[in-house]
């Protein structure tokens, strides 16, 4: 089921990978077992032409042709792969310039916590490890840290950024259901950072914008 842009689109990114990985090692491991039958040692079996012998010129092999072959059967296979990673790249790196009042979130990491600061001013305090956000809404995170490195990260959304002193990376999402997903810092970040996690709370529209319209700036 799909719960979000980034979760489709690297779900399908990761089952192209794996049909492709598994198709590629059926043949591999076909071939390989065809191979130790076919060339397993007999008592008639010689030494081929080609065995290199100390003190003799070996003989030129001349496998252009399994070459050629070798290398375009990659190429099919690894183009898609290319291109499939950097369109996810980019998609990801590059966020919506508009989104909607409420919709832009600043995310700033400490030890050992993320805080999450609405585009009103809102900075909840209380329930400050709940990070709210409409559903069918562009969301974009504008992410950094206070203190060390850290990596905010949704595990269900299969999205992640790092959270760094000074910069700001930015990552945007489109949720497609309700729900509760874990957030969790990715990157080891001091003695609490098994403590540092939160809750994606994504709510419908109207239970969403009657939250943030009631919120006071502090
Ligand atoms: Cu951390």
């Amino acid at each position: 089921m799909a719960v979000s842009s980034t979760q489709v689109q690297f779900d399908s990114l990761f089952g192209l990978f794996t049909y492709l990985a598994v198709a590629v090692g059926i043949v591999v491991f076909s071939l390989l077992i065809y191979f130790i039958v076919k060339y397993r040692e007999r008592p008639s079996s010689r030494q081929p032409d080609d065995t290199p012998i100390l003190g003799k010129m070996p003989i030129s092999r001349g496998h252009a042709r399994s070459v050629v072959l070798t290398l375009s059967l990659s190429t099919l296979i690894i183009v898609p792969l290319i291109v499939g990673s950097f369109g996810a790249i980019d998609n990801i790196l590059t966020p919506p310039q508009h989104v909607c009042q409420g919709c832009a979130i600043e995310v700033t990491a400490h030890q050992f916590y993320f805080q999450f600061t609405y585009d009103n001013g809102t900075k909840p305090y209380h329930t400050r490890d709940i990070l709210r956000v409409p559903v069918g809404e562009n969301v974009r995170l504008s992410v950094t840290s206070e203190d060390v490195f850290h990596d905010f990260g949704i595990i269900g959304y299969n999205i992640k950024t790092d959270a760094i002193p000074g910069r700001t990376n930015t990552i945007w999402f489109y949720p497609e259901t309700t729900g509760n997903f874990t957030i969790q810092c990715f990157e080891f970040c001091g003695v609490g950072h098994y403590t540092m996690k939160g809750t994606l709370m994504v709510m419908s529209q109207a239970a969403y914008f009657s939250w943030y319209n009631s919120t006071v700036v502090h």
